[in-house]
């Protein structure tokens, strides 16, 4: 019997390459740059199913040029990069990598929260550059953490993480909000309060953006509510990119109407809007809240696991849509 030919779109650990080789015929991505969409299309025509990182559009169009095409298995959680209702339409099962990521990247929200509060990067910039000559009484005065008022939009598995470590490590006062309300149970867990999203960002001391990216949350942080925010507020993106308006941060942090921010997302990254490089109040990192060793492992094992389980057993192990074989 022939094996199910499957795409890897970018280079992953070789031990998950060398594990999906053991059960189909696999062609990887060796190039340390991506494929560029047509590139894409031309690989994965005569592939029966692809694992992809996050970034790889899989729309009508390119489905349309792949017709043995039955799944893909993408390694992240976030699966804006696919066109569910294309791919649903075309049968193709699409899956994702939910849970083994939780703790790691609500660890990173954390770490960029404290680093943005308490202007790490600014000061690290400035002892490298030699500057450090002498004490003042300000110098690098940020913000407090502890004790202090931490809003959370988006309050699923992430920013429950998120809640948990500020209300049980910092003592911080939690409020959410969020599409629909947790149960009492993981309200009480988590110690959070579900707010109005006026009232989140008017409270809110620092403001954890952990919500799905979709048409609906497109610039949910603009210039109006970027406006609602205290001007001591600091903001953190562990999303995606295109829920904050980076044109919009960048004046409110140059006029300093909010004191900082920590992105680890970006509108259309890797490249970054040139006006957020010139301010100096916003830490900046690409796209790494996931990335430990052990967790990247897991989640490239989880999205092999998913094509491993749809072509042996019949059903993909974290479906992110329902299609009928
Ligand atoms: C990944 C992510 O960094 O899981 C997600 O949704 O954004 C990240 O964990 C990325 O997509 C790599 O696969």
């Amino acid at each position: 019997m022939t094996k199910p030919r499957i795409l890897i779109a970018r280079k992953i650990f070789p031990e998950v390459v060398q594990r999906l080789s053991g059960h189909f015929d696999v062609q990887a991505n060796d190039a340390d740059v991506p494929w560029t969409p047509q590139e894409l299309a031309a690989q994965l025509q005569d592939k029966d199913g692809a694992l992809t990182t996050g970034s790889q559009r899989i729309d009508g169009e390119l489905l349309a040029a792949c017709p043995r095409l039955k799944v893909v298995a993408n390694m992240a959680v976030g699966y804006n990069n696919f066109d569910v209702a294309a791919m649903t339409a075309a049968g193709v099962q699409g899956t994702n990598t939910p849970d083994v990521l939780t703790e790691t990247t609500a660890d990173f929200g954390f770490a960029l929260l404290m680093a943005t509060a308490r202007r790490m990067a600014e000061a690290e910039h400035y002892l490298r550059a030699g500057l450090w000559q002498n004490w003042s009484y300000d110098m690098f005065a940020g913000s407090e953490v502890h004790g202090s008022t931490l809003g959370i939009l988006g309050m699923g598995r992430i920013g429950q993480g998120i809640a948990r470590r500020g209300a049980h490590g910092f003592g911080m006062q939690v409020i959410y909000h969020n599409r629909s309300r947790l149960s009492d149970e993981l309200e009480a867990e988590c110690q959070a309060q579900y707010v109005s999203k006026d009232e989140l960002l008017a409270r809110a001391d620092h403001l954890v953006l952990v919500l799905p990216y979709s048409p609906e949350s497109h610039h949910a942080m603009g210039e109006k509510e970027l406006a609602q925010m205290k001007p001591t507020a600091t903001l953190v993106n562990i999303a995606r990119g295109g829920i904050v308006d980076d044109a919009a941060l960048a004046r409110a942090l140059k006029d300093r109407r909010i004191a900082a921010a920590g992105l680890d997302v970006f509108e259309g990254e890797p490249a970054v809007h040139p006006a957020l490089l010139q301010v100096p109040n916003v830490v900046l990192t690409p796209h790494i809240a996931s990335a430990t060793v052990a967790t990247r492992l897991a989640m490239a094992n989880l999205a092999a696991d998913n094509l491993i389980a749809f072509f042996e057993a019949g059903r993909a192990l974290t479906p992110v849509n329902a299609v009928t074989a």
